[in-house]
């Protein structure tokens, strides 16, 4: 497999100044015309003639012309992967390109290029799917204006494209072409766009339409289209749209540009969404929500997804990638954007433990794994295979510490100057880092380490009161990653701030910027200081320091995606949870406790102490505390993030043991806090309607959170409670969180009303993802073997991206016991889905298959089993590009 190098890119020979396709669908033979303006690109005019290379992937060539002169089949080679046209036989400077080709959409079932699904005819170009429509340069530093015309049999009447309509309403018109009714429409987008962001939708649709009238006064029309019969779902997303609109424009002074904006759901796609220009398509699960059918989280993500799609209007579209390896450009900085929406939407401290939850849960071993690669890679063998936590989350997280660093203004001034200096061109990671650099005076060349060096960094913190001042030393290292030996210091924003034994604030939060391996401050309270010392401190002697006054705050509002080792009592730990004045400082210092909690239990059978399940107790019952809050720091660290923690300090991680740490945990805290949780579920219960609302979503959270701690301590109240929500829900979440109880817990309930539940929701595919997934989740014995007797439910279309997450992928991301089981069924399962699937649909495949990238930190049977899986994949033949790179990296 040979890799793509960053460190090889050209600009291209060949620009395009004009794109004009032409469509006429058919599902196993679409006949495709694409005529091309190409311009020589001035940058490498000097090098003199240059051959017109293209790209082009299962395409069936019907001839093309040059300058309306057909290209003799001599002057073309055609192979595997594109065509060349070679010098000699072109114009000169400038000539129009128009070639024919056919396609097969309704055998593309690896969803990329132009494809059916349920007989709704869809694109999927990003990265390079473009290539599979016709014969294009594609790469998104060529950007072209498009016109696109559709012509389609009768019976498909709604015809979209990027841009504004052409033709009337934006559907389609009726033409009779020799005797035969076809429907017509034309789509014109101003903007140029690089290939990977066309887009084309046809089929039977009916549409949600709203307006929006910009801040400058221009009226946008907005439609979602959906399948006949989902129309009343779209309202939420079209809300989200409304509102990621108006925020575009109030807090990055960014407004829609063209005439309509659309939203396309489709039931088969590879990932979430993608922001194709002025028409986003969907995947159906971030658009569709009802209160029966969607639970808040999911109202949540589509509020989340509708906006950062919005937002690549801006972040993305506007402004470029120059090249793939970019891709963070985009990605990162529009994860950053999104969440900032959502913090602004929601509460603020909530989104930012649910962000970290998430970097951690998926960064974080990506980062500490064998698939471990810089925010900016490289090199890569498969683009697809980069959209990856790494690029999107810590992507984020990187722009985040920017921010943090140059504060709101300085941040709003380089955006401004990235939008005014960049619009309309494909750009870079240097591009973008100057404009911070112009705009805030400030040099960013060490800081830039965050882009190119792979690796979580561990910060070590070291405290030395000295009466009432506190020396800080604070030391980074970043172990090596593939590829990486040698790591260099990093620039890293830490938000400290101190608590006073009382609980009182003792320093506001202040932020120290560590820059070296090794740095130490002097901090006088007293004075609000923090003054750096000349020479890093020698490490102080002793255990945790439970004798300043004043406990130490590290990392608030997480302030760097790097792990903080800080010795902390559990008596410290418990006053941060119970006092810190930052929110994130004192979710985390309760996640801190809780896997310490974990730790001793796994390592020293140590029981569940008493102190721990107090300080949760306390928290629980503070009702000046937002719900949702109260439902985080109720929430276990997860098994993977346990076994991080072993590996993480040399050990290896043993599934079973983790997971009877965590039952124990959760059994300790519903029976020794039985009482306050069923008086907050009691006063918590659902009255009124349902509303999506953060406020109301926070108290089913809550709610929830206590039934399923009281149906872990066994309690057989909470089971009758569990099924009487099931059975009397108005909502989705109630009755999906009463059907995980019982499920979960093995709970006689739980059959019944899975089967009564399958019955009802049968015709709703967003429900039966739910209803499949509720099961391969549940942490009970012989997993492997129930996943097996789901797969054989007639349900269980496992083409479908959706549904095979919802068995396979839950299962092994989502179900640590079942997957880990010592027999090795749960690999093999797995594994078997995934080779099953691999010739289907690599992209997905190879995305799932990263299900065993932590598998270095377990015990040396578990690494003995994955290991043989892995060497089955590897020794497949015909075995996927994508999925054999992920393959042979996990092998390492
Ligand atoms: N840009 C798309 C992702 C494309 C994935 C290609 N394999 C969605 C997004 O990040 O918004
Ligand atoms: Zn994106």
């Amino acid at each position: 497999q040979t890799p793509t190098r960053l460190a090889d890119y050209r600009p291209p020979y060949w620009l395009v100044d004009r794109v004009r396709l032409e469509f006429e669908l058919d599902p196993t033979a679409t006949r495709v015309t694409a005529e091309i303006e190409f311009r020589r690109n001035p940058e490498r005019a000097a090098e003199g003639p240059a051959d017109l290379r293209l790209d082009g992937r299962s395409l069936i060539w019907r001839g093309a012309k040059i300058d309306g002169t057909p290209l003799a089949d001599d002057a073309v080679a055609i192979d595997g992967e594109g065509l060349t046209v070679a010098a000699a036989h072109l114009p000169g400077e400038r000539f129009t390109w128009r070639c024919e080709t056919e396609i097969d959409p309704a055998a593309n079932t690896a969803l990329e290029g132009l494809y059916i699904s349920k007989g709704m005819y869809c694109t999927q170009c990003e990265a390079e799917g473009f290539r599979k429509i016709t014969f294009y340069p594609d790469r998104p530093d060529v950007m072209a204006p498009f016109e696109v015309r559709i012509e389609a049999p009768e019976e498909i009447p709604v015809l979209l494209s990027n841009g504004n309509p052409v033709t009337g309403g934006g559907t389609s018109e009726l033409v009779v072409t020799g005797g035969t009714r076809r429907r017509v429409a034309v789509w014109h987008d101003p903007h140029p766009k690089p290939a990977y962001l066309f887009a084309l939708v046809a089929g039977d649709l009916v549409a949600h339409r709203d307006r929006f009238t910009t801040a400058s006064g221009r009226d946008v029309e907005l439609a979602i289209w959906v399948r006949p019969g989902d129309e009343a779902k779209c309202a939420y997303a079209m809300d989200a749209l409304k509102r990621s609109m108006r925020w575009d424009e109030e807090t990055h002074g960014r407004e829609y540009d063209l005439d309509i904006f659309q939203i396309v759901a489709v039931d088969d796609f590879n990932m979430g969404a993608m922001e194709n220009k002025g028409l986003n398509i969907f995947n159906a699960k971030y658009v569709l929500a009802s209160p029966e059918t969607a639970t808040d989280q999911d109202y949540e993500r589509i509020e989340s997804i509708v906006a950062h799609e919005y937002f690549h209007n801006w972040t993305g579209n506007r402004i470029t990638c120059r090249d793939w390896f970019q891709l963070c450009l985009k990605e990162g900085l529009t994860v950053y954007r999104d969440q900032r929406f959502s913090a602004d939407m929601r509460s603020e401290p909530v989104q930012r433990i649910a962000d970290v939850v998430a970097l951690r849960a998926a960064q974080f071993p990506e980062d500490q794994g064998p698939l471990a690669h810089p925010v900016r890679p490289e090199e890569y063998v498969e683009i697809n295979n980069f959209y990856t936590a790494t690029v999107y989350e810590k992507g984020a997280e990187v722009i985040g510490m920017l921010a943090r660093l140059v504060g709101p203004e300085g941040y709003r001034a380089a955006l401004d100057l990235y939008f005014e200096r960049h619009d309309g061109q494909a750009c870079t990671i240097e591009q973008f880092r100057a404009c911070f650099e112009d705009a805030c005076g400030r040099d960013l060349t060490q800081f830039a380490r965050w882009w190119s060096q792979a690796g979580t960094p561990r910060v070590t913190v070291e405290e030395a009161w000295e009466g009432e001042t506190l020396v800080l030393t604070l030391a980074q290292e970043t172990p090596p990653t593939p590829g990486q030996a040698e790591k260099a210091p990093l620039v890293i924003p830490v938000a400290i701030g101190l608590i006073g034994r009382d609980g009182a604030e003792m320093l506001p939060t202040t932020l120290l910027e560590l820059t070296e391996a090794r740095q130490s401050w002097r901090i006088a309270p007293a004075a609000g200081t923090a003054e750096p010392l000349p020479e890093p401190a020698p490490a102080p002697e002793g255990n945790a320091p439970a004798d300043g006054p004043a406990v130490l705050s590290v990392a608030r509002g997480f302030s760097a995606p790097a792990i903080f080792r800080q010795r902390m009592t559990a008596a410290d730990r418990a006053l941060l949870l119970a006092h810190d004045t930052d929110p994130f400082a004192r979710w985390e210092a309760g996640h801190r406790y809780a896997l310490d909690v974990a730790l001793a239990a796994i390592r020293e059978d140590a029981a569940i102490p008493e102190a721990w399940t107090d300080a949760l107790g306390r928290l629980l019952t503070d009702a000046g505390l937002d719900p949702a809050f109260r439902s985080r720091a109720l929430t276990l660290p997860g098994a993977d993030e346990i076994a991080g923690e072993i590996a993480g300090a040399g050990g290896l991680a043993d599934p079973e043991a983790i997971h009877a740490a965590r039952s124990a945990m959760r059994a300790a805290l519903g029976s020794r806090l039985a009482g306050p949780l069923a008086e907050t579920c009691a006063a918590l219960a659902g009255s009124g309607p349902y509303s999506p609302d953060a406020a109301a979503a926070g108290r089913r959270a809550l709610r929830n959170r206590c039934l399923d701690l009281r149906a872990a301590a066994g309690s057989p109240e909470a089971a009758e409670a569990a099924e009487a929500q099931f059975d009397t829900a108005n909502n989705m979440t109630d009755r999906m969180a009463a059907l995980t109880v019982l499920a979960h817990h093995d709970l006689p309930g739980a059959a019944p009303r899975l089967a009564a539940f399958h019955a009802r929701f049968q015709g709703d595919a967003q429900v039966v993802d739910k209803w499949f997934t509720v099961q391969a989740t549940a942490p009970l014995d012989g997993a492997a073997g129930r996943i097996a007797a789901l797969a054989a439910h007639p349900a269980f279309d496992w083409k479908n991206p959706n549904r095979f997450r919802s068995l396979i992928g839950a299962f092994a991301m989502a179900n640590p016991r079942g997957f880990h089981a010592a027999d090795g069924a749960g690999y093999r399962l797995v594994t078997d889905w995934l080779l099953r699937l691999d010739p289907v649909n690599p992209q997905t495949t190879a995305r799932l298959a990263g299900a065993f990238e932590s598998w270095r930190r377990y015990t040396p049977d578990r690494q003995r089993l994955i290991r043989a899986e892995l060497d089955r994949m590897a020794a497949t033949p015909g075995l996927s590009k994508n999925t054999r790179e992920i393959v042979e990296r996990m092998r390492g």
